[in-house]
């Protein structure tokens, strides 16, 4: 029996071991039939033992830098909520009590669960009231990185999200060591909705850092006051460090649930293999670095073969706020503190969603519905975010019907990025299947394609937290 590396290179050499039955299919030249052949994402009935997780929402505090206490709202006393770890196949059962002062609601980003646990408020369930308890119950699977989170108004930029991993039985690569990296922007108050300013008049909320904060207003920048970035809820000054020994070869799971901030991620030193996105295997790409928006994941692996003491760094592309800062540290290492400057790999090649070859497969043909999509927002005097000039909940829902292949083509008139997710469905987009897509600013356009087998009543949204809550969101309707 080869070992698990062995068995990457031969899947990365061998388009042989890329056809072989009930192993991988390569997701471009697939048919209907072996569609059918392979193991569905969506499961519903569990392979394995059902894991009781209970969560409770509270008021914490917590350290987010030497000496420098956050209060905030989280999961179990902490921020980020604790990392939820389960094997794939496992009945997933949350017990959520609510200790807020107002509701809340769990979502499991990413997921295809059920649609009545899905965990958005007026579509899928009640919020869960001050001094109640709900429990989410859903089958673990597909394996992948996820986040799960609030989708009660602004309450995600309010500490309350965390990493939920499902663990494969059989990775398609192999490592020595994992760590989670969840990469999160910094507000130090409550979150605020954003008002847009008339010209030249920094309104509040707005990045209103003078004429700059300004002059991004009339640009159709729009963003809190963000004190800084945060990977696994620390400062630069607090950075935290992942050690490593020379030889190893490590799993970083890279997520980012910040509310509004998409981040530039790069390691100095060592280059990234992108082996999952948005938790579904690919073909290991190697990249410099790469951009992840709110709501997406990667999982990158990385060769130790450099070593040192390394300045991990996660760079928001919007807005002024600092980056993020971590350390990679070689056991071997005698350096200490915290490197300085910016890694060279920022100035090599950057993913793009071509680079992404799926190990899975949605079935090819055309699609039965198309839905054209037009993302506008940011202008002065209209502080609106809107899909096709409506803004949710005044919005009409797409409704599509089961069984059908979708199709939304996305164009984006506005001059923000906007990451796109859809609840309870996995989307292909290229040879990539992802739930959340950027769409770049300025004229920026993407498609995916998708299959409507999870009917229900479905949340589609810009993952900014404040698009979403100025309207950039729709219900996907199931017809019945
Ligand atoms: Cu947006």
């Amino acid at each position: 029996m080869p070992d698990r590396r062995t068995f990457l290179r031969t899947l990365l050499s061998s388009t042989a071991a890329l056809a072989a039955p009930g192993l991988w299919a390569g997701c471009r030249q697939e048919t209907t039939d072996q569609a059918e052949a392979a193991p569905p994402l969506r499961r519903t009935t569990p392979t394995g033992p059902t894991r009781t997780v209970r969560l409770r929402v509270e008021p914490i505090e917590v350290e987010v830098a030497p000496g420098r206490i956050y209060r905030t709202w989280g999961y179990n006393g902490a921020f980020p909520g604790p990392e939820l770890r389960v094997r794939e196949g496992e009945q997933l059962q949350v017990i959520v009590e609510n200790f807020l002062p107002e509701g809340t609601t769990i979502h499991w980003h990413g997921v295809p669960v059920p649609n009545a646990m899905d965990g958005v408020p007026g579509l899928t369930q009640d919020p869960i009231a001050p001094g109640e308890t709900f429990t989410y119950t859903f089958v673990a699977a597909p394996s992948g990185s996820y986040l799960y989170h609030s989708h009660v108004g602004l309450q995600l930029d309010r500490g309350l999200l965390g990493a939920l991993i499902i663990e494969e039985t059989t990775p398609h690569v192999s490592y020595d060591r994992e760590y989670t990296l969840v990469l999160d922007d910094f507000l130090p108050g409550a979150p605020q909705p954003l008002a847009t300013s008339a010209p030249g008049r920094p309104g509040r909320g707005m990045m209103g850092r003078g004429m700059m904060g300004g002059m991004r207003g009339m640009m159709g920048i729009q963003m809190p006051s963000y004190a800084g970035s945060l990977i696994n809820g620390r400062l630069p000054e607090a950075a935290p460090v992942f050690e490593v020994r020379q030889g190893e070869r490590i799993r970083l799971r890279l997520l980012n649930p910040s509310g509004a901030s998409t981040f530039r991620f790069a390691i100095d030193g060592h280059p990234l293999l992108v082996t999952h996105a948005d938790g579904r295997p690919v073909e290991p790409v190697r990249v410099d670095n790469l951009l992840i928006g709110m709501g997406e994941r990667y999982d990158v692996m990385l060769e130790a073969t450099n070593p040192g003491r390394w300045a991990i760094v996660a760079i928001p592309v919007e807005g002024t706020h600092a980056p993020a800062r971590a350390i990679l540290h070689y056991r071997e290492s005698r350096a200490r503190g915290l490197p300085s400057g910016l890694p060279e790999t920022l100035q090599g090649r950057t993913l793009t969603y071509a680079d992404l070859r799926c190990l899975e497969m949605l079935p090819a043909r055309r699609p039965d519905r198309t839905f054209h999509l037009v993302l506008s927002g940011g202008m002065p005097m209209a502080p609106r975010w809107t899909i096709n000039g409506q803004a949710y909940p005044e919005a009409d829902p797409l409704e599509i019907t089961k069984g059908e292949r979708v199709r939304f083509r996305m164009i984006n008139h506005s001059m923000m990025l906007h990451p796109m997710h859809l609840h309870g469905h996995f989307f292909r987009v290229g040879d990539a299947l992802k739930d959340t897509v950027l769409v770049l600013p300025h004229m920026g356009r993407i498609s995916f394609d998708f299959i409507a087998d999870n009917p229900g009543r479905w949340f589609f949204h810009c993952h900014n937290l404040y698009h979403l809550e100025n309207g950039m969101a729709r219900e996907v309707r199931y017809r019945s």
